[in-house]
């Protein structure tokens, strides 16, 4: 299988990955977490993001906030799919991430996820990776429905006083 890579503009982003972290490992999606910014390590970055495809990577996962640029300089070097993870860090409450990690210009998408979406960028980046893998589809498919048990059994157990 593909690896999937979690790239993070700094470790004060880390705890934001743990949701990213947890549902690879619930998959079983081999995966490796890297510090680098597209700002303060701009090289480093950009030579990891080109060589990301022959290494045996997937799918490229960017998490940062502020000015969040890291998704984007990732998506620059590779036609790899690139997921971006704006990060609520900052006084604008990860607006700012947020907008610089979505609005990029035509012909370098990044697809983005919520604020400190990481759960979600993990299961879009196993859904891409599933394309080609039944059995990873068949987990994803076993996830959902027990996400839909769950909700079903909370709707009868429901009681309004
Ligand atoms: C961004 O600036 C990082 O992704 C992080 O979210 C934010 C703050 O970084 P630190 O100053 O905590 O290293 O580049």
């Amino acid at each position: 299988m593909k690896k999937v890579a979690v790239i993070m503009g700094s470790d004060s982003d880390l705890p934001v990955l743990k949701g990213a972290f947890e549902q690879l490992k619930k998959l079983e999606i081999p995966f490796e977490a890297h510090v680098y910014s597209a700002h303060r390590t701009p090289v480093e970055a950009a030579k990891f993001a080109s060589s990301a495809r022959e290494n045996g990577f997937g799918v490229l996962i960017a998490a940062a906030g502020k000015a969040a640029h890291l998704a984007g300089a990732l998506a620059a070097q590779t036609t790899l799919p690139v997921i971006g993870i704006p990060v609520k860090s900052s006084t604008l409450d990860g607006l700012d991430a947020l907008l610089s990690t979505v609005q990029m210009p035509s012909g370098m998408p990044v697809a983005t996820v919520a604020i400190d979406g990481a759960a979600n960028a993990a299961l879009l980046a196993a859904q891409i990776l599933a394309v080609e893998d039944a059995d990873l589809a068949d987990k994803l498919l076993a996830m959902r429905k027990a996400q839909h048990d769950a909700v079903i059994a909370k709707d009868a157990a429901l009681k309004i006083d």
